[in-house]
């Protein structure tokens, strides 16, 4: 095992992501295998249980009211149609089921709801997420009592980018809540975006706030912009694949038990990129045709790609 550091200085980050790309790539593959199962990659399905009209600004986001993104709102989802979806995730292989909404926080009210939800997809022996903006240190109680596994709820970018991305929320609300998850005992998916326009820097300031928590995310999710017609980024410039590739590589370094999930942009990366981030550490991915409004590769394709790069889903760990 890889001592597990909370200390990480900024120099040193900057130093890996500056390191000769073989030399990275050795490190945190060699990280990896000390670590994790190779060839074994953990598969979650999402779904969006309450679509559009958020009041956020968040500026990537096809969701936001103040984007004219052509969304459909919809309200809350019954919970038969989560039920069906996520027994179909698992029919497909998924572990874990993430449930997402388009809320700045959830009234005590519509959290009943995701509650009796959680239950109803931990009773089909799968791992739950769900993702629903702020929470109460009494909400993240009901969840964990509910049988909550992960929560997701992402940093974005670094302290000093955050606001020219979000400003209806700020930087020390996100801590906040990921501070309640973490202290009820749910497991702690965060990470952030690449391509919002952020500097290699903010990057490094980014993996720098999750390796620095008292404690790491389980789950790293690192997305690359989805650039979405009708939101102010959607002729931002996509990212260098290698630029994407050695964030994965340091975030495997800086936090190496967690999970680092490949998450938005597969569409647009080839399988090359795809299998250099594998290679590079990452050992978690979206299954499914759909993220939560946008598109995600065909159930067909990522089983071509598994096949080609001879790489196997995390079987469950639940006992129920
Ligand atoms: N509304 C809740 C919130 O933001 O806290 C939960 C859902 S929100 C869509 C979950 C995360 O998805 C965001 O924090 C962001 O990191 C990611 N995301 C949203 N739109 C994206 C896009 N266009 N490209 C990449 N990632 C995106
Ligand atoms: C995360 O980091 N990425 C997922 C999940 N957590 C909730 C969401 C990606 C959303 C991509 C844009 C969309 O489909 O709307
Ligand atoms: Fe709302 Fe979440 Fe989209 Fe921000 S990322 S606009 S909070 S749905």
């Amino acid at each position: 095992m890889t001592e597990v550091r909370t200390n990480w200085d900024i120099t040193e980050i900057e130093a890996l992501f500056a390191l000769p790309l073989n030399d990275l790539l050795y490190k945190a593959h060699t990280i990896h295998r000390e670590n994790f199962t190779p060839n074994t990659v953990q598969v979650s399905t999402l779904l969006s249980i309450k679509t559009g009209a958020c009041p956020e600004d968040c500026s990537y986001c096809s969701q936001s009211a103040r984007n004219d993104t052509g969304l459909e709102r919809e309200r809350l989802l019954p919970i038969e149609e989560v039920i069906s979806a996520a027994q179909e995730a698992k029919n497909n292989g998924a572990t874990r089921f993430c449930m997402g909404a388009a809320w700045r926080n959830p009234t005590d009210k519509s959290l009943d709801h995701v509650v009796d939800m959680v239950s109803a997809v931990k009773a089909l022996g799968m791992e739950t997420c769900v993702t629903l903006g702020m929470l109460t240190e009494k909400q993240t109680d009901r969840l964990k009592t509910a049988g909550l596994d992960y929560y997701n709820h992402n940093l974005d970018t670094s302290p000093e980018f955050y606001g020219e991305v979000i400003t209806t929320r700020t930087y020390q609300d996100r801590l906040d809540t990921l501070s309640y998850v973490r202290d009820s005992g749910i497991n702690v998916c965060s990470g952030g975006i690449l391509g919002l326009g952020e500097t290699a820097r903010d990057r490094a300031r980014l993996l720098q706030e999750l390796a620095n928590m008292p404690k790491h995310p389980e789950s790293v999710p690192i997305n690359e912009l989805v650039r979405i017609p009708g939101t102010p980024l959607a002729d931002n410039e996509a990212i260098d694949s290698f630029d994407f590739i050695r964030t994965i590589a340091v975030a495997r370094i800086l936090m190496p038990t967690s999970y680092v999930r490949l998450s938005a942009g597969r569409t647009e990366m080839s399988d090359e990129t795809q299998a250099m981030c594998f290679f590079a550490g990452a050992n978690s991915m979206f299954y499914g045709d759909k993220l939560l409004t946008t598109d995600n590769p065909e159930e067909n394709a990522d089983n071509l790609l598994f096949a080609k790069l001879g790489l196997e889903p995390e079987r469950a760990n639940t006992t129920n």
